[in-house]
């Protein structure tokens, strides 16, 4: 039975993924901050034997490190690690955005994403096998008004992806990055700062991905022959299609 690691699993696309994952047979290990959540997803998917959480913060390199090495046994040897934890918050244009939000960001899509990279890659290294799977944006490749320090962040988990995959070179992991468009989760509510009404105007009028899309797409990743790594999967709603240039006339 194969193990995988999800972080960012109390919601959305993370929480769609354990479903997915559990449903075809994968041992489980859950992060992320709201313990409820994990406990009430970890019993619904069979319990300790099958699933085990840890409630923790990625920004918290040593409290991930020390949760790793307090898993059973038989949970440490994880086989697919997917970095999905992260967030947006706020749209608001460079000059008048928050530089709180902003380290929040960086902190929790760079910097929690390369602490769980770091922590768990080596191990897989040492036994020759291993997959590791980036949840980037269509935000790290285009630009829009006020996605300045979060797509920026998405931007750096494209590159280091494509950077990981030459590292590892010989050394028989796989690393795979998807970039979904607008998807209807906690996302919008939590970029809103839990405004129900704004983060619901997102989606209005429009048909938006699902989490499942997503659990679906990153399923498939790991259900291709061990031969075959997919590089880079962009995936966005049939609603949802590129702005011209803007264009400002004096
Ligand atoms: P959700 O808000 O529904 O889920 C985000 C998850 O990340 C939650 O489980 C949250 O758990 C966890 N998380 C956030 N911060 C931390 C932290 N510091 N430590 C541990 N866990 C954390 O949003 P999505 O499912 O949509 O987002 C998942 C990923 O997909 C993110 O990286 C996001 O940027 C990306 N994405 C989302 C898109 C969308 O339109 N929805 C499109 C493209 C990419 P908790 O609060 O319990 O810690
Ligand atoms: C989330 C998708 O388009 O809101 O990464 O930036 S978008």
């Amino acid at each position: 039975m194969k193990t995988i690691f999800i972080t960012g699993a109390s919601s959305g696309f993370g929480e769609a993924m354990a479903r997915k994952f559990s449903s075809g047979g994968y041992r489980l290990v859950l992060l992320a901050r709201r313990r409820e959540k994990l406990i009430d997803l970890a019993n619904q998917l069979g319990g300790e034997n099958k699933c085990q959480f840890i409630c923790a913060d990625v920004r918290d390199n040593e409290e991930v490190e020390n949760a790793l090495s307090n898993l059973p046994l038989t949970f440490k040897t994880i086989d697919v690690l997917v970095n999905n934890a992260g967030l947006a918050l706020g749209l608001g244009p460079a000059d008048e955005a928050s530089l709180k939000d902003w380290e929040v960001m960086v902190d929790t899509n760079i910097k929690g994403l390369i602490y769980l990279t770091r922590t768990i890659l080596p191990g897989m290294v040492r036994r020759g096998h291993g997959q590791i799977i980036n949840i980037g944006s269509v935000a790290g490749s285009w630009p829009y008004p006020g996605g300045n320090v979060y797509g920026g962040t998405k931007a750096f988990v494209q590159q280091f992806s494509r950077n990981l995959r030459s590292d590892l070179s010989g050394k028989n992991i796989r690393v795979s990055l998807v970039e979904p468009g607008m998807s209807e989760t906690e996302f919008s509510l939590v970029r809103f700062d839990g405004n129900h009404e704004k983060a619901k105007a997102v989606y209005q009028s429009m048909n938006a991905l699902s989490a499942e899309d997503v659990a679906e797409t990153v399923f498939w990743i790991c259900s291709m022959p061990a031969h075959v790594n997919v590089n880079q999967i962009e995936l966005m709603p049939v609603a949802q299609a590129w702005a011209p240039f803007l264009v400002h006339r004096d």
